[in-house]
Order: C-alpha cells, then structure tokens, then sequence
C-alpha cells in the first residue's frame, strides 16, 4: 500500500434529497479518521473540502429529470483536478462524502491516470441509472452509469474524456435494490453483481475471493467505492437510502481485510455518511473502522 495518503472532503448533498449528508466528510473527520490512520504509520495530508456551490432553488429537476445538474457538474470538475494532482503528487486519494454523486469526479481523476481501471463498487444499489430510467432523478443513483459513459454528456464528459471504465471491470457487492433500467444495463454490459442473495449462498469470504480476482484481471489500478448504505441499517442507519437486509459490519470488515491482504486497492472512497440521521455517529465510526481494516490494521 502506498504510505502516503491525501484526504479530500466532499460536502455534496444535492446529489439527493436528504439534507444533512454534506456534513460527512466532517462527521467522518470527528471519528478519528487521520488518526487512525497516522497509527498504522501512514503520512496522512488533510487536503480539506472542495467548495460546493448551491442553486438557487433545491431539488428542481430539468427537463432531462435531473436534479440540480450543473452545480453537481461543476463540483466534480473541481473533485476531478483534486484527485488528479493527489495521484500526480504520488499519494493515495481517500475521498470522504458527501452523497454518492461525487464518484463521477472522483473516477475522472483515478481513471485518468490508469489505462485500465477496476472498480469495486459496493452499495446496496447499482448506482446505474440515467434519467431516463431514474424514479427519482437523484445523480447519486446515476455514478456509477456516468462512469461507464452512459448518461448526460455534462456528466460523462466531465474531465474532458469519455468512458471512464470498462464494464468488464466492474463488480458491484451488496446490492438489494435495483431499478427497472439498471438490472437492464446490468444485463446489456454484462456486470459482474454479486447481490445479497450470492453473499448469503457463498459467504462474503468467497464472494471477495471471486470479487477481488474479476477486478484484478486485466486491470492496472483498483478502486473502491463504499457507499455505507451497503451495511444493513441496523449497523450504518445514518444514510439517505437504507435497505434492509444488507451485510454485517463484520462481514464488511472481513471484505476490508481481504482486500488489504491481497493489496490491490490504489483509491477509495466513503459515501453518504448523513449525521442528521445517524445514531450518535455510529455510521461515521463504522466508515473510520472500515478505512482501518482496508489499510491494514490487524488485533494481533
Ligand atoms: N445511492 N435507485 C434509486 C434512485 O433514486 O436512483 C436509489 C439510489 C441510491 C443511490 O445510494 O448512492
Ligand atoms: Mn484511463
Ligand atoms: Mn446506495
Ligand atoms: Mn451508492
């Protein structure tokens, strides 16, 4: 693992509807995220907030049914030049949310720099929706979609080049919700899903097993998008979007550690932390206990 680590905050909110996730990245800060990290012995650069801008009115979808378009563009963009100079800078980009929408700016930047990236994306949704096919026209159920260069043009020509990655090399952990279009997509581009049901069948040791060989294969950089919303609820309940029937905190922890064992996570990020919704910060601390595992830490 690379011993160098820059975080980049991200108080995005308009990604959604449920105010409150914009206070994430600082929530996540609170429960102890760089000193976490400084204990395993990394160097640890605090790059702090990128600046979001607000629209003059919330929640307005255009005509295309997407809510507060250009604002969410105009944050990626600047997500995207910060990630962009951390790599060229050589550290680690650790990239703390804000809703999910801002995994369009971050996948800008990481892919930029990969000629094959992979990506672990583990959420229970699929985060591949358009605004055709959205219900909600929320971005944060879009990212995912945009990466693969499906969607509005302002979203998946952000950073100035399109797609950001393969569908090959996408594999999706966790997922209990998907929307009419996504499973369509799904079954179009031939992702790799590993649903709740696989999980329950094969136990998330294999499933990361599987997971971590399909992201690994013909890829020169992996990285992994963990949307807490992926935890059942009863263990991450601060999240806009929860879905009952997720994987454990520990099952969680156990993929973290594989994926630290087997080294083959370049960046990260942790999504849709909403303290207004949370339980004394015990979504936030679950998210620092999961970046814990994924860089190393061990009981023993
Ligand atoms: N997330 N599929 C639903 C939608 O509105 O598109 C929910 C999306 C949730 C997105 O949790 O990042
Ligand atoms: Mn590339
Ligand atoms: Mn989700
Ligand atoms: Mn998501």
């Amino acid at each position: 693992m690379n011993s160098k680590i820059s975080i980049i905050g991200v108080p995005m909110d308009l990604g959604q509807n449920r105010r409150g996730v914009d206070m994430g990245p600082s929530v996540i800060r609170y429960a102890g995220i760089e000193e976490r990290l400084k204990n395993l012995g990394y160097e640890v650069n605090d790059r702090g907030n990128i600046d979001i801008g607000r629209p003059p009115q919330l929640d307005v979808k255009n005509e295309d049914n997407l809510k507060d378009l250009e604002v969410v563009v105009e944050a990626n963009q600047s997500l995207e030049e910060k990630v962009s100079e951390v790599i060229a800078e050589g550290d680690f980009p650790l990239i703390l949310g804000g809703d999910h929408s801002i995994a369009i700016g971050t996948l800008a930047g990481v892919a930029n720099k990969a000629d094959n990236l992979g990506v672990i994306w583990y959420d229970a949704h699929g985060d591949l929706n358009t605004g055709e096919t959205s219900p909600s026209g929320n971005i944060h159920g879009m990212p995912l979609a945009v990466s693969l260069g499906i969607g509005h043009p302002l979203l998946t020509e952000i950073g100035g080049y399109a797609p950001k990655i393969k569908p090959e090399n996408v594999v999706i952990i966790g997922a209990r919700s998907l929307d009419e279009g996504e499973r369509k997509l799904i079954k179009e581009k031939g992702i790799k899903v590993y649903t709740m049901h696989e999980i329950d069948r094969m136990g998330m040791s294999k499933v990361m097993e599987e997971a971590i060989e399909h992201v690994s294969k013909n890829t020169d950089a992996v990285h992994l998008s963990l949307d807490l919303d992926a935890l059942d609820p009863h263990d991450a309940p601060g999240v806009g979007t929860p879905v009952i029937g997720g994987p454990s905190y520990r099952e969680t922890h156990l993929a973290m550690e594989m994926l630290a064992e087997k080294d083959i996570i370049t960046s990260a990020e942790f999504v849709e932390v909403n303290p207004i919704l949370d339980n004394k910060n015990q979504t936030a601390e679950a998210a620092v206990g999961l970046v814990g595992s994924l860089f190393g830490e061990k009981l023993l």
